[in-house]
């Protein structure tokens, strides 16, 4: 089945920012669509969002080119592609693209393309997205990690940490991992109001804090998950993203918050020393993209015992997770579709890292849609955990409520193992 019309216009994100959507419509008049996320602690080494910068139109954040670009250059290209042909797709649109960043034609053009063919592809076979991207092999739901308070680039620097979550390791099911979410969520929000810390949501959704330093956080989330009527630790676990490429100026760390700076070795021991105080099981980007040593010397000492995930480290290229693995950077990997641009270069990176051994994390963006594509790879690649942002706001929920539905279709095929998953890393 043939691919006959590409069209693409601009669309708004979960932050009202411009993003593109793409249909897809192929002979027969099945059609697929696909929405374009965005991040804002975005990695150096991503793949372009390619924005206008007119200033004189949404403030230069338009995204009319990428728009024309799907078009003018691609949709002539693919016209006539078989649409099952995933992989050709997204290499032609890497070849036409012509660049080792997709600077040329925008990661938001060819990514929006590449997943808007996926859907037209499984609705042309008339099943799911997760059963095609997964060949009917994606039956693992999974262990879902969730925010409880936002920080950093998505409040404004209120704290210096970007990302308080949580993880139900100790949930029998996909659906109690929700559920002990809820329960501790709303108990961290009467906590917040009742000590007049609370200031609104954050970006993705979990609670906007004015705390005074990096450390309050952990308190309030202990007794969140106290209230809730969980053990911290056995039924609930901390998992952090620092987001550190943020705090780095080439030569140490800041907390403002604090008023402290750390060198790369101060930086470790403190991350460290967080790791033995609070009960954490999941750590990502604990240091910048460019300090392998910390990297490497805090994945030696802890990584045992913490999931260490690499973000704005490996920005879901295959080259930079395989330099990863080679040099023991880390033992996980965040997913995410844009900052490569296209679907198959990210299902590979997420088997280069379950082939060495490491877990991935399928991630969402701060900037969201309405689309939920990812509760789908997620699903389809076993990839196991799943991170979305808080519990709150639409283009969050409609992610988690997606692997509900998933779950209904799998039937009695759906696999659940929840904390267990991290004995495939944790041997300490
Ligand atoms: C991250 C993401 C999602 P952003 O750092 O992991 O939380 O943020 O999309 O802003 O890069
Ligand atoms: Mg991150």
């Amino acid at each position: 089945m043939n691919i006959k019309k590409i069209d693409a216009f601009q669309i708004y994100d979960s932050r009202g920012f411009p993003t593109v959507e793409v249909e897809v419509t192929l002979d027969n008049g099945v059609t697929g669509y696909g929405l374009v996320p965005s991040g804002a602690s975005t990695g150096q080494f991503e793949a372009l969002e390619l924005r206008d910068g007119d200033k004189n139109r949404f403030r230069g954040k338009s995204v009319f080119k990428a728009i024309d670009n799907i078009r003018k250059e691609i949709a002539p290209s693919l016209i006539g592609f078989p649409v099952t042909d995933m992989k050709s797709i997204d290499m032609k649109l890497i070849e036409l693209d012509g660049t080792n960043n997709k600077s040329r034609l925008g990661a938001n053009a060819t990514l929006g393309v590449s997943m808007a063919c996926a859907r037209a592809a499984a609705n042309f076979r008339g099943v799911s997205l997760f059963e095609y991207l997964g060949k009917g092999q994606g039956h693992l739901l999974p262990l879902n990690e969730i925010q409880i308070l936002g920080g950093g680039a998505h409040a404004n620097w209120a704290i210096d940490i970007q990302d308080f979550l949580i993880i139900a390791v100790g949930a029998k099911s996909y659906q109690e991992t929700l559920e002990m979410t809820f329960n501790i969520y709303h108990a961290a929000g009467e906590i917040m109001r009742s000590r007049g810390k609370s200031v609104g949501l954050a970006d993705e959704g979990g609670w906007w804090p004015d705390f005074s330093s990096n450390e309050e956080p952990f308190e309030v989330l202990l007794e969140a998950i106290r209230m809730a009527g969980y053990e911290a630790g056995k039924d609930i676990a901390i998992s952090l993203d620092i987001a550190a490429s943020d705090l780095f100026d080439g030569r140490v760390y800041h907390l403002k918050k604090d008023g402290v700076s750390y060198t790369p070795k101060e930086f470790c021991e403190l991350m460290i020393s967080w790791c033995n105080k609070y009960p954490i099981i999941s750590i990502e980007d604990p240091f910048a993209d460019t300090d392998y040593e910390s990297w490497r010397a805090f994945t030696e000492q802890v990584g045992g015992r913490v999931q260490v995930i690499g973000d704005d480290l490996f920005t879901t290229n295959i080259d930079r997770i395989k330099n990863g693995i080679e040099n023991r950077l880390a033992n996980a990997v965040l997913i995410k579709l844009n900052q490569i641009g296209t679907v198959s270069e990210t299902i590979s990176a997420i088997e280069m890292t379950q082939s060495a051994g490491w877990l991935p994390v399928v991630s969402a963006r701060s900037g969201e849609t309405e689309d939920a594509f990812i509760a789908h790879l997620a699903v389809a690649t076993n990839a196991g955990q799943l991170k979305v942002g808080s519990f709150s706001r639409s283009e969050r929920m409609v992610k988690w409520n997606e692997v509900l539905r998933i779950e209904r279709i799998l039937g009695n095929r759906a696999n659940f193992i929840g904390g267990e998953l991290y004995r495939r890393i944790l041997t300490d």
